[in-house]
């Protein structure tokens, strides 16, 4: 008899691996290459068998530990006498995929591929870590150069063993990335495809075909992202491919108006396929090799044909052009499709919007914990408006949606369909506000900012949000708790060309009139070019919506979750007041307060409603 402690084997170089499931019991006899427990690493679960027969005398571990090569996870009673399971044993009971893949690893260093001529682009996102295992088409980094963001995906399946660069550094084309240990005898770095061809300048008709796809044939459309008349930029996604190894998007390479289309999702094509026709605008070619002398093409590729074959995944992703607007990459969209989960409605939490899988998981956990609470999943039970051809009943124009309207459109409906909304209303009487900020207007002036109603709003929201603190809350995920925040930062919803957009403004609490006036104007300016940041627009406790400025007499804001209030500001009029004796003229400020009933009660709202309204008609009382 001897006691025999099993450890970990070699996991393929995984380290910090969870231990979702232990088979076997304390007493249990077992087998050798009975399963011990079964780890899971973000790529793949595996068991761990026992590497010699005998009964389990003590485990070492538990569910939800992490353990890496060499932890020690059981200890074993054996009839053999004094048998040492030494590195070779464990090694020989490894799981059959660990030893195969390290029996023929070999280094394989990954460059930055063809990025289409630009020079030093920033390196906004590293996706990867050392140790991680990726797979073929998995994004490595994330590169953004002035004019589009893009992926650059791994070229083959393995391990990270290092990486050249870190988040800031500027790369171009021929750059180290990392080394990748792979698996199999593939030794080429990425190649990429080469630009798209471009129209001549004189414009004209164009057909659309598919270019080399990496030698695969009849690969299958699963995504249409454009329809006849629709209005295409150059480097728009036209469709998305997916053979059975990586998916990839075709962008369009010209300006212009998609005039037929001869495929549908579901179709297989292969290279050279016409897959529709598009009347391009001719604008001139930003690529260097475009000849614009040249007559437009008769029959323009969508893309030129690469030099090299397996490389579509690459060019495909570095294309940067999402499809659907939706900013994520083919192993993204690949997780989604499995998933059921349609892309549009995932949040995005990467920079620039990019999205993760990460986000396709925490999604789905999501619409799952919320049916499991008994909520209504988004969209979900709800029929959907039958399409109209609006065409039968006059003349008609399809204008695409910005990017940022169809995010607005999502985050309204799934606001709306999750939240039980009241909206409550009040006249705020501002005559001595206004006969203040008038006063002070030349100082303001004299300091450089604008004084609107809106610095004393959100000074006067951030009192009444300390003073009932139940609307700084968040309903947590869990369904269980509330979360109470200590904060005060506050969104203002701005108008934009692109569509609404709601910059947040921190610690409003602890900000002066003049500072939050300054502030104000930097982060509406910011909104109206399209240059914040996902930072700038995250963390809001509570938003002020304000049409002031535009008119109306009310409206029923919709609540910006995961916040539980939104006030509503319409145009002040002067309208008659009985003091008790007579109607005297006062400025009349319309409040629209609309909060989530899960969080907050009309009583409450009426309370903080009154406090706001209070602090409003005399701005001294902001000072108590
Ligand atoms: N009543 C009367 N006048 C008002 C007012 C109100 N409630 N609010 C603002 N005004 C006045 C201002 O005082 C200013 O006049 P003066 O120059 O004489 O002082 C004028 O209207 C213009 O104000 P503004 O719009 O430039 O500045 P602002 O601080 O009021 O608002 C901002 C800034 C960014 C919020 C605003 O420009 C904006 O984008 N508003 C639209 C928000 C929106 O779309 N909300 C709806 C979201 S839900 O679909």
């Amino acid at each position: 008899m001897a006691i025999e402690t099993i450890k970990v084997p070699d996991i393929g170089g995984s380290e910090n691996v969870d231990i979702i499931e232990i088979c076997v019991a304390v007493g249990d006899v077992v087998s050798a290459e009975d399963s011990l427990l079964v780890l899971e690493s973000d790529k793949a679960s595996m068991d761990i068998p026992s590497p010699l027969a005998g009964k389990v005398t003590n485990i070492l571990v538990k569910e939800g530990d992490q353990v890496s090569q060499g932890s020690p996870i059981f200890e074993l009673e054996t009839s053999a006498k004094g048998s040492d399971v030494s590195e070779k044993d464990e090694k020989e009971a490894a799981p059959e995929a660990v030893s195969t893949a390290a029996s023929s690893t070999q280094d394989l260093a990954i460059t930055v591929p063809d990025i289409g001529g630009s020079e030093n682009v920033d390196v906004i996102e590293v996706c990867v870590k050392v140790g991680d295992q990726v797979t073929e088409g998995d994004s490595l980094v994330v590169l953004e150069s002035d004019k589009a963001s893009m992926e650059v995906p791994s070229p083959a399946t393995g391990v990270v063993v290092s990486i050249a660069l870190k988040e800031g550094d500027k790369v171009s084309e021929g750059s180290a990335l990392m080394v990748l240990s792979t698996a199999t005898s593939s030794s080429a770095t990425p190649e990429v495809l080469a630009a798209p061809a471009m129209p001549s300048a004189a414009g004209g008709e164009a057909d659309l075909i598919v270019p080399d796809i990496g030698g695969s044939e009849n690969v299958d459309i699963i995504e249409v992202c454009v329809a006849v008349g629709d209005q295409v930029a150059e480097g728009d996604s036209l469709m998305v491919l997916e053979s059975d190894k990586a998916s990839m998007e075709l962008p369009s390479p010209f300006s212009g108006k998609i005039l037929s289309l001869v495929v549908k999702a579901g179709d297989k094509v292969s290279k050279g396929h016409v897959i529709g026709r598009i009347q391009h605008s001719g604008q001139a070619p930003a690529a260097p090799q475009a000849k614009t002398e040249s007559a437009p093409p008769e029959s323009a590729p969508v893309v030129a044909p690469s030099t090299q074959a397996p490389v579509a995944a690459s060019s495909a992703a570095l294309a940067g052009t999402p499809s659907k607007d939706v900013y994520a990459g083919p192993a993204v969209r690949k997780l989604a499709r499995q998933m059921g989960v349609d892309l549009s409605e995932v949040p995005p939490s990467g920079p620039r919007g990019r999205m993760s899988k990460d986000d396709v998981r925490g999604f789905v956990k999501g619409v799952m914990t919320q049916r499991a609470q008994g909520g209504v999943a988004v969209g979900g039970g709800i029929p959907s408006i039958p399409a109209v051809d609006f065409a039968q009943f006059g003349e008609i124009e399809t204008v695409k949606m910005s990017k940022i309207k169809k995010l607005t459109a999502a985050n309204m409906t799934r606001n709306w369909l999750n939240i039980p909304h009241v909206t409550q209303f009040d006249d705020a009487d501002i005559s001595e506000l206004e006969s203040f900020r008038k006063s002070m207007k030349a100082e303001a002036e004299k300091a450089g900012v604008r004084l609107t109603p809106l610095p004393f709003l959100l000074k006067a929201c951030a009192a009444a949000l300390k003073a009932e603190p139940n609307f700084n809350v968040s309903l947590h995920a869990d369904g269980e708790h509330i979360v109470q925040k200590k904060y005060v930062h506050i969104g203002m919803a701005v108008d934009t060309p692109a569509g609404l957009m709601v910059p947040v403004i921190r610690d409003v609490d602890r900000k002066g009139l003049f500072e939050l006036a300054e502030e104000m104007v930097v982060l509406a300016t910011k909104a109206r070019e399209g240059k914040l940041m996902p930072r700038d627009m995250q963390g809001g406790c509570f938003t002020i919506s304000s049409l002031g400025a535009i008119g109306g007499t009310g409206f029923t804001p919709i609540v910006n979750a995961p916040e539980v209030a939104i006030l509503g500001v319409s145009r002040a009029e002067t309208k008659p007041f009985w003091d008790g004796k007579a109607f005297v003229p006062r400025l009349m400020m319309p409040l629209c307060l609309s909060y989530d009933h899960r969080a907050i009660n009309g009583s409450d709202a009426g309370r903080f409603l009154t406090y706001l309204s209070g602090l409003l008609s005399d701005v001294r009382r902001l000072l108590l």
